[in-house]
């Protein structure tokens, strides 16, 4: 316990003086660990090099947190601009205003772009309300419209069908029948023809749909399992025909996903669906955090980046018990408290550390039932910033006022400014507790 405890405020001192800075040398291993890890969870090369030196760049100099070393932190600065790479991007399907929306779908033989049309059509019809119509463009098998039209027939999604034997002509053909209101669809959805590598013909071919059809977002394909080599021939596609977003199949698979971000840095496109089985409802939505900790590896990584994460709360609690020491303790903290009392951690592990603070750790580890935090936040929220900061102008009238305003009663708002003090005065306890506990230690703080 006093081990711990030395430990925790040696370091505190170590960053007030300023030594605990992220450096290139304290974080050499935790680099190469990184880069190893991107480059076994597929990212390519070049991407692996560019994301970590803008992450190194952006780490350096930056004040390691109380509770975590170096490496540790940076690997938590790694984690989350990871998930904001993956995050901004997201695109979602941009409805045309006067339908009908037209989605095209292209990549290599094989990667699922059958599969995923149907999916996507099952997904606007039965998330978003739209009436989709399949287009089977890819006429270079005999199987593939066929393949197309007993996915839509098993889950009752219309399937074009037209006399036409040119895949330009067809789709031409569904867009029009579509415009005319021949056919009731709002969202057109083109399956075309892949090639098992790169093929003038093939590009040509979508060029000419894209130019006649006027797509409104244009899907590629990626198959996940497919290692390095697919992001060069994504990026020939996205070179030749050019595409809005990607659709990351077979993700149901081992494939760690780092052809995401491979993906991404390559063609600057965003991941917009992961295809997550052979079903027809096995597409999601791209969850940047979700996919950045398979890329980086379950297990210790993600551990690594939860007690990262972990210590940045109590270095706000450690801010917090600085106030409480000063008396400045207000409303806006404790609405600020309340927060992180919901997610019970912070305080909790702080005080634990503190000599005594086992008791007020049970104590703390109750929590309050969602319910009253709510109204809580609503009470404070219909004060003046000038009544949160000094509690005391809280007289009846104003009492009256807040009430009306959270839609509370005048006794709610009276516990709950007696809670306040009474959470104020516990914790300024326990802060001073702490406090005699550490000198006791012959560590001055
Ligand atoms: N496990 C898995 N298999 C998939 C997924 N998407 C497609 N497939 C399978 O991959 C194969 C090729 O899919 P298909 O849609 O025909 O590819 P296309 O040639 O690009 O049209 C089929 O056996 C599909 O069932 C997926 O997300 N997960
Ligand atoms: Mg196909």
């Amino acid at each position: 316990m006093f081990d711990r405890l030395t430990d925790k405020v040696s370091k505190t001192l170590k960053n007030l003086t300023g030594k605990g800075k992220i450096t290139e040398s304290n974080i050499a291993q935790a680099i190469a660990e990184v880069r190893l890890s991107l480059l076994e969870a597929d990212v390519a090369y070049p991407a692996v090099q560019s994301i970590i030196d803008s992450i190194r760049k952006q780490a350096l100099g930056e004040e390691v947190l109380l509770g975590v070393n170096p490496e540790q932190q940076f690997i938590k600065i790694l984690h989350d601009e990871l998930v904001r790479m993956l995050g901004t991007e997201t695109a979602s399907i941009p409805f045309a205003s006067k339908p009908p929306t037209i989605i095209m779908l292209m990549g290599l033989q094989g990667t699922g772009k059958t599969t995923t049309a149907a999916k996507l059509a099952k997904y606007l019809r039965d998330e978003q309300g739209k009436m989709p119509l399949l287009v089977p463009a890819d006429l270079s098998r005999p199987a593939a419209v066929e393949q197309l039209r007993s996915l839509g027939e098993e889950h009752g999604l219309k399937v074009f069908s037209t006399s036409k034997t040119n895949p330009i002509e067809v789709c031409t053909d569904a867009v029009e029948k579509v415009k005319k209101l021949e056919i009731a669809a709002d969202t057109i959805i083109i399956d075309t023809a892949g090639r098992l590598a790169i093929d003038e013909t093939l590009m040509k071919e979508l060029l000419e749909i894209q130019k006649q059809t006027k797509p409104d977002l244009v899907l590629y394909a990626l198959d996940a399992m497919a290692g390095q080599d697919a992001i060069s021939v994504a990026q020939k596609f996205h070179e030749q025909v050019s595409f809005d977003g990607v659709v990351l199949t077979k993700m149901d698979g081992d494939a760690r996903g780092g052809a995401a971000l491979s993906v991404l840095h390559q063609t600057g496109t965003p991941i917009c669906f992961l295809g997550m089985g052979e079903k027809v409802d096995a597409l999601e939505k791209l969850h940047p955090e979700r996919l950045v900790s398979r890329i980086l590896g379950m297990g210790d990584i993600v551990t690594l980046v939860e007690k990262a994460q972990k210590a940045i709360d109590e270095k706000k609690a450690l801010e917090l018990s600085k106030k409480l020491r000063k008396n400045t303790f207000d409303l806006e903290d404790f609405q600020e408290q309340l927060k992180s009392v919901q997610k019970m951690g912070s305080m909790q592990d702080l005080v634990g550390f503190l000599p005594g603070g086992a008791k007020l750790k049970q104590a703390l580890s109750g929590g309050l039932p969602e319910r009253e935090i709510a109204k809580t936040q609503a009470i404070i929220c219909s004060m003046t910033p000038q009544e949160r900061r000094n509690p005391k102008l809280l007289n009846g009238s104003r009492r009256l006022r807040i009430a009306h305003g959270s839609g509370v009663t005048v006794a709610d708002v009276n516990r709950m400014l007696k809670q306040f003090l009474q959470a104020k005065n516990m914790m300024s306890r326990m802060t001073k507790l702490g406090a005699k506990g550490m000198q006791r230690g012959g560590l001055p703080f």
